[in-house]
């Protein structure tokens, strides 16, 4: 499937439990067996569950919560993660840049007039999500919001830190709470960055079984 091939450096390493979910995803899906190509049987991102993680994503990255995502929503949201102070400034120049050729390729130019509303975002994620290029870029910007969040830069994502995440997210710590204990499913209160950055899968999967679904808190409607 599609994370098998962004993450073959990672591979050798993968959990056992996240190759037991790869082979699950294989067999239910018969549009994510072919890695090197674009030549898919199906069309992604036709659920109604896909549909509801997009939704949910909007909600967050429309920060001011007027019902459309502009880019200042995402300058205001990549400052809640800056401000944490954890991201040198380095990361903070490659966040900023990440967050900006995302916008770029998926939704156009910089300015205060490209507003994208939900209907629009729903179209715009299909089409990238169909796209091969495209959907290799979506969830680049991930690892900057890890980064920000592990505070004690152990590479580990503690409880405590998932809620600072949540928090950057306009989540509650309630909320936090729930996300945490189903994705961390070895209940050993610890999330790799490989375990969050194989979140993409928010993006990418339409199978319901996977904790990803999770990240961003409860589904939107
Ligand atoms: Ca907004
Ligand atoms: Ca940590």
């Amino acid at each position: 499937m599609f994370s098998a091939m962004v993450h073959k450096s990672h591979h050798k390493t993968v959990s056992n439990k996240f190759d037991r979910q790869q082979s699950q995803d294989e067999n239910e899906s018969d549009s994510d067996s072919d890695d090197e190509d674009d030549h898919f049987s199906t069309t992604r991102g036709e659920s109604e569950f896909w549909r509801r993680k997009m939704r949910t994503i909007h909600r967050i990255l429309d920060v001011n919560k007027d019902g459309i995502i502009a880019f200042d929503d995402m300058r205001i949201f990549a400052h809640r993660f800056v401000e944490l102070g954890h991201l040198s400034e380095n990361h903070q120049k490659e966040f900023h840049s990440v967050l900006k050729t995302m916008w770029e390729e998926h939704f156009g130019s910089v300015d205060k007039y490209n507003l994208v509303s939900i209907h629009q975002y729903l179209e715009i994620m299909h089409h990238s999500l169909n796209d091969t290029k495209l959907r290799k870029k979506v969830h680049h910007f991930l690892p900057y919001l890890f980064k920000a969040v592990d505070k004690d830069g152990d590479g580990i994502i503690s409880l405590e830190e998932f809620k600072l995440f949540f928090k950057c997210l306009g989540l509650s710590s309630e909320a936090a709470i729930v996300s945490f204990s189903v994705i961390d499913e070895n209940t050993d209160n610890k999330l790799s960055l490989r375990e969050f950055v194989i979140w993409e899968e928010i993006f990418l999967t339409e199978n319901q079984q996977l904790p990803s679904k999770m990240l961003w808190g409860p589904l939107a409607d």
